[in-house]
């Protein structure tokens, strides 16, 4: 039994590996502008040091600050999009069109997004199952990394940005999210012109941009970032996403 469990976690180790090092090689492959300066192997040393060999309950954000060092992407001003329960959406609409890019639509996000991984004690081991769920500890290596993340992409964002919130909810807004609890806090003043939120909204829905929970959003938000919020018909975003064709400028 000791035999078989050394194989499928040598397995798992590797197998880990292999994911984000492809991701990463497709990543550069299909981006040649970020190419440069950028080493896979370089980024995935510094990736697994940040939680190799650590209990899974004892990995900080700040353990991945080397892994943000090694990968080189300037931010892309006025096109950066956050996004708050509305994953598949966002995601859908940044796949089919450049306009605006997510965090996952990165380097850092994409080698990583949907992957879970942790280590134990002394190991060396990758394991991608029995790993600490989002909420079993505050310091699991999945959420550290996305605190980090988002943490790093808030703070690189430049000109206009915005965040694609859900009107389909009756709380659009959540101070306890990582867009309401990091994000928003860590825009820097000096770099971003304004934050827009894009609610986007069916017509059976009652939430507005009137809705008690943004000025909660304005009281996180620096007093020098101005704020806007637009409804946005759910039907339009649809079409936008279906096509291509449409300009961006019409769909947001
Ligand atoms: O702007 C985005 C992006 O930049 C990202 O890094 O953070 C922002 C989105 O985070 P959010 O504001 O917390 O939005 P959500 O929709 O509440 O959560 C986004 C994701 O974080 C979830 O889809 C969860 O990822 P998963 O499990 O689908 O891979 C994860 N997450 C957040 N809070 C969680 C949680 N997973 C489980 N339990 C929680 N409490």
């Amino acid at each position: 039994i000791a035999i078989i469990c050394g194989v499928t976690a040598q397995n798992n180790s590797h197998s880990f590996r292999n994911v984000v090092m492809e991701r990463c090689e497709e990543y550069l492959q299909k981006n040649s502008h970020v190419t440069r300066n950028n080493d896979c192997k370089i980024i995935w040393a510094a990736f697994e040091q940040a939680y190799i060999g650590k209990d899974p309950c004892d990995v900080s954000p700040e353990a991945y600050d080397p892994l943000i060092r090694s990968v080189k992407q300037d931010a892309v001003c006025n096109s950066m999009l956050f996004w708050s329960k509305t994953k598949q959406m966002a995601h859908a609409f940044t796949a089919k069109r450049n306009c605006l890019v997510t965090l996952e639509d990165t380097l850092l996000g994409f080698m990583s997004d949907g992957l879970t991984w942790c280590s134990k004690n002394k190991s060396k081991e990758t394991f991608t199952t029995g790993c600490p769920g989002w909420s079993d500890c505050q310091n699991n290596p999945v959420r550290s990394f996305w605190l980090k993340a988002s943490i790093n992409f808030a703070a690189t964002a430049c000109g206009n940005v915005s965040v694609m919130l859900n009107g389909s909810l009756e709380t659009p807004f959540s101070n306890s999210s990582i867009f309401g609890s990091v994000e928003v806090k860590n825009l820097d003043p000096n770099k971003v012109k304004g934050l827009t939120v894009l609610l986007v909204t069916k017509d059976t829905d009652v939430t507005t941009c009137r809705h008690p929970s943004f000025p909660n959003l304005q009281t996180s938000l620096n007093p020098n970032i101005p704020y806007n919020c637009r409804e946005v018909p759910y039907s339009r975003v649809e079409g936008c996403i279906s096509d291509p064709e449409i300009p961006c400028r019409s769909c947001l």
